[in-house]
């Protein structure tokens, strides 16, 4: 026998490069097997080769369905220098193969192909050639697989000096589990296409972040989609709204121990809240005076909240439930401009309210409350992979907040501190950093999202939470309307009110005075300073530590009387005396929340 010769088996759909190894491989005296094709190209080069039924006695069968699939192939790949590997080859007269040269039928270019049918796809579907490459691979420690013709040149310059190295071997292997991983990506996201069916393992979208970004989908590999379409068609933004509020209400309800909701738009927050009962002002300040069967639904209270945060903001939500959604919470829904809604159940009237909004088209997803994401989390930008574990840090009342700093020997955290603080915390984990957020009667009142610096996230959301505030001021809710004013008119002018911004003269003022039928008086310096002072007892959470004072101050100014933030900024000590100076509790939150 020539078990002394080193044996490579070729079978290589793109030949590029295959002459000038063949020629290297028979310089080194090593004996060439190949499939069909491969070998023909190489003997017609010019090159000694044997058919690959040279040894396993086999003719290529089912039309080159099978090729290499045998185990003289396979047992020669898989043996290990084991005594008793060597005695099974010697037993059925199999030799060692120490060099695998192998890529694959060109799927993916198949598929991409318009209109390309399932037969023609299957035929691409390379079985043989995959499993040489991964049998090579699996060997590394004896063999040397190369899945790529632009490996040929340095692999031939390693033979030259010597031998392949472990190193190489081993990266060849790692490319090739690459490649075939790869390849089985391409297939199966192919038959996905085919089979699964809309909704199932995939949803395909409208388009993706913007219209001119198609096609676009969402997709699972392994187990099926954890929410079903129960209305409309979502797109790309709006299940990325969806798949961050739902994990929100979920988070919040369990840590609260109440229904909880959010109003979601462009992935961040506008407003959350949990169910806390409404005073009547506040039913007429979020606009849900009207809705009947209010107090007995505390998911509605929790909604009513969540939008009435930032009526502006809100304008499109996606909306997230914690709970079954009712008719109460379904009915102020309906007043809204919202895109959509998210919840784990749905009441069959309540469905059949929403099923009604945007003629029709109101997207209505059905999510599945056991659904736990895997701990592993990937993403590409700009075509690199990113991988990170799952921010599954729980925020609890319990167990958040215990490290009070300021004041020294500080008495627990009151009940009503501690759920606001919960509260705003929970929203910044599922808001775009930078970020900060104030929490006032179970609900979020202002929150600054996605700013680049801290300060201007404290400011955004003080500022929204003193609008928030301003439009408890009894002007703001005795406003005369003109008849017929809309809702999202109403929201825009009391926005214009409340945050000082009504110019003095000019088309926009007769603009915004239009919408009355007695023209409210615009708030003096004097009047909204008093207003002001009288919110207190206001939680402020931050998603990461504040590096300057400036932050205490800004969060003094609105009513701020706790504050939790991590620290390990290296201005935390004039951060906890300014808060002590104002009389601002300051509790350490250990767990960084950026969000992005
Ligand atoms: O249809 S296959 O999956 N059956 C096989 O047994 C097999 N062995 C190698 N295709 C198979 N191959 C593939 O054939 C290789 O992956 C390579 O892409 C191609 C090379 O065929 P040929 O040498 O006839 O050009």
């Amino acid at each position: 026998s020539d078990g002394a010769r080193k044996i490579a088996i070729l079978s290589v759909y793109d030949k590029t490069g295959l002459l000038d190894l063949a020629k290297g491989l028979v310089k080194h005296n090593i004996r060439l097997l190949a499939s069909g094709g491969t070998a023909k190209l190489i003997r017609e080069g010019g090159f000694e080769v044997e058919d690959v039924s040279a040894i396993t006695k086999a003719p290529e069968m089912l039309s080159g369905r099978v090729k290499t699939l045998h185990p003289a192939v396979h047992a020669g790949i898989l043996a290990r220098d084991l005594a008793s590997d060597e005695k099974d080859l010697a037993e059925q007269n199999i030799n060692k193969v120490d060099y695998v040269i192998c890529n694959l039928y060109p799927f993916k270019d198949t598929v991409a192909k318009i209109n390309v049918t399932i037969p023609e796809a299957v035929e691409e579907i390379d079985i043989g050639g995959v499993t040489l490459i991964r049998a090579a691979a699996k060997n590394h420690s004896r063999v040397t697989i190369l899945s790529d013709p632009e490996d040929y040149h340095d692999f031939l310059g390693e033979l030259e000096k010597g031998e392949v190295t472990d190193k190489s071997r081993q990266l060849y292997a790692l490319k090739a589990f690459s490649h075939t991983a790869d390849y089985d990506t391409a297939i199966s996201d192919f038959f996905r296409k085919q089979y699964a069916g809309d909704g199932l393992h995939q949803l395909s979208l409208r388009y993706g972040t913007n219209p001119h970004q198609k096609p676009a989908a969402a997709y699972t590999t392994e187990k099926p989609l954890p929410f079903t379409v129960l209305n409309g068609s979502p797109g790309y933004i709006n299940l990325l709204d969806a798949l961050n509020a739902w994990p929100l209400v979920k988070e919040l309800s369990e840590a609260l121990n109440y229904p909880a909701a959010a109003s979601f738009k462009h992935v961040s927050p506008a407003g959350a809240a949990i169910g806390v009962p409404l005073n009547d002002i506040e039913r007429k300040v979020y606009m849900v005076d009207d809705i009947e069967g209010l107090s007995d639904s505390s998911l509605a209270q929790a909604y009513a909240r969540a939008r009435g945060a930032d009526r502006m903001s809100s304008f499109g939500d996606i909306v997230a439930l914690s709970h079954e959604v009712d008719v109460p919470t379904a009915k102020i829904i309906s007043k809204e401009v919202s895109d959509g809604i998210i919840a784990p159940a749905y009441q069959q009237d309540a469905l059949d309210i929403l099923s009604k909004k945007k003629g029709g088209k109101y997207l209505v997803l059905q999510i599945d409350r056991t659904y736990t994401p895997p701990a592993q989390e990937s993403r590409t930008a700009y075509g690199i992979t990113l991988t990170q574990h799952r921010n599954d840090a729980m925020i609890t009342p319990q167990n958040t907040f215990n490290t009070i700093i300021v004041p020294k020997d500080s008495p627990p955290l009151p009940e009503p501190a501690l759920r606001d603080l919960t509260v705003a915390t929970i929203a910044l984990k599922f808001t775009q950093s930078n970020s900060v957020c104030y929490a006032l009667n179970g609900q979020v009142i202002g929150l600054g999202a996605g700013q680049q610096s801290r300060i201007h996230c404290t400011r955004l959301a003080g500022d929204k939470a003193d609008n928030w505030w301003m439009r408890f001021h009894s002007r703001a809710l005795n406003l005369k309307w003109k008849k017929g004013t809309k809702r999202a008119d109403k929201s825009n002018a009391i926005d214009m009110l409340c945050s000082g911004v009504v110019p003095s003269s000019g088309v926009e003022l007769e603009a915004w005075e239009s919408k009355f039928e007695e023209v409210p008086a615009i708030f003096t310096q004097e009047e909204r300073k008093e207003w002001l002072e009288k919110l207190s007892e206001v939680a402020c959470s931050s998603d990461a530590f504040f590096p300057f004072t400036d932050n205490v101050f800004r969060a003094g100014r609105s009513g701020v009387k706790y504050i939790a933030a991590p620290t390990g900024s290296q201005n935390d000590q004039p951060c906890f005396e300014t808060a002590g100076e104002m009389g601002i509790t300051f509790v350490e939150q250990h767990i960084r929340l950026f969000h992005h």
